[in-house]
């Protein structure tokens, strides 16, 4: 016997990821990640009996609820579902699945639309950080069509502008979480930053490659693998992060110089598998760590600014990634807000499937299947 679980299946960005109700899923941790493990198909390398694609960014689950706060309509929290480990991470956001918790808590009637625009307040409660999306909502109904174009994900879709505030230390409490903008580990330069997602920035020529390699041939490298872990744990415990050996972060991005008139050149692993793109707020957290003097990357980028307003073209395998970062210092760690350009859309509504040995948590949304005679 199965049961069913309503959701929703979305491209957030350049990821993909099942959208639940939080009233919808089990209360009780343990039974809400079995229950997830076995909605994913993981542990599999293939994920072969779920609904993940067999690579961390297409095995992520956005959980949305009514917000507690005044300032925020909706509480968003993000799940990383391991492929090939049975286990459910929150340790980190993920930028890209918020990119649909818009049109998500729009569709299934947690925020109202407005005519043509319609904002929907965010807390990330995996940092407590707040982002405002601005859904495109012609007539009063979500619209995925439109001309705005992200690279890493084919053809155009409708814009869905995000704006985040209070991002710095998300995870490690300071932006700068060592208290410094440069660090060395193994005699290598790093810059250990957290303004969203925590990020160990390094010169990809200090690990011996230029830094403009295809993933797949990065990932390949065992010795360069092995390199970039072992600085990992290390940095991770740097960043006040304890033993990072089975989390999602710190992620290490590896910088080179621009190659197609960015700010500068990134390979990002994630922290094993190496990005198609890279992750938003990791992005993010690169594009502050150029802006900060002293750092690895300072000498590195080109940087045009005006009034403390930053626009950075952070090159990635598969294009750029536009972040606009405002600098104020005194707050926030000494970033005001960071803003950027996401697009989303719904690909599928129903109800998942799962193993009714997992799922016996008679939540309202979870349904007994009866085979039908
Ligand atoms: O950094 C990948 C992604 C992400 C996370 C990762 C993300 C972010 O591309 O905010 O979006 O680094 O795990 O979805």
């Amino acid at each position: 016997m199965q049961c069913s679980v309503p959701c929703m299946l979305m491209r957030g960005g350049t990821s993909k990821g099942l959208y639940f109700l939080g009233a919808d899923l089990p209360a009780q941790r343990s039974r809400r990640d079995a229950l997830l493990l076995s909605i994913m198909g993981s542990p599999d390398p293939r994920q072969i009996d779920g609904l993940g694609g067999a690579h961390p960014l297409t095995s992520k689950v956005a959980v949305v609820s009514p917000s507690a706060r005044d300032d925020c309509d909706v509480d968003y929290l993000f799940l990383q579902v391991h492929v090939d480990r049975a286990a459910v991470s929150d340790t980190q956001n993920c930028g890209n699945i918020l990119a649909g918790v818009g049109p998500f808590a729009i569709e299934s009637g947690l925020v109202a639309a407005r005519a043509e625009r319609s904002a929907v307040r965010v807390r990330m409660l995996n940092s407590g950080a707040r982002a405002v999306l601005r859904v495109q909502t012609p007539g009063a109904a979500v619209t995925y069509a439109g001309d705005a174009r992200i690279d890493g994900v084919p053809g155009t879709a409708a814009p869905v502008p995000i704006e985040f505030l209070d991002l710095a230390g998300s995870a490690c409490g300071a932006l700068l979480p060592s208290g410094r903008p440069l660090d060395e580990i193994d005699g290598c330069r790093v810059t250990c930053i957290d303004n969203g997602m925590p990020v160990v920035l390094l010169r990809a020529e200090d690990l011996g490659v230029q830094g403009t390699e295809a993933p797949g041939e990065l990932e390949a490298n065992g010795d360069l693998s092995a390199t970039v872990e072992a600085l990992r744990l290390q940095a991770g415990a740097i960043m006040g992060l304890g033993d990072v050996r089975d989390k999602t972060v710190p992620k290490m991005s590896l910088l080179s110089p621009p190659q197609n008139g960015g700010a500068v050149s990134t390979r990002t692993f994630i922290p094993h598998r190496v990005h198609e793109a890279i992750g938003v707020l990791g992005a993010v957290s690169v594009a502050t760590g150029c802006l900060l003097p002293g750092s690895v990357a300072a000498d590195l980028v080109s940087l045009a600014a005006a009034d403390g307003r930053h626009l950075l073209r952070i090159e990635h395998p598969t294009g750029f990634f536009d972040v606009e970062i405002e600098m104020e210092p005194g707050v926030n760690g000494g970033v005001r807000r960071a803003a950027l350009l996401r697009t989303a859309r719904l690909l599928m509504r129903g109800e998942v499937m799962a193993s009714a040995s997992v799922s016996r948590a008679r939540q309202p949304g979870v349904r007994d299947m009866r085979p039908r005679v």
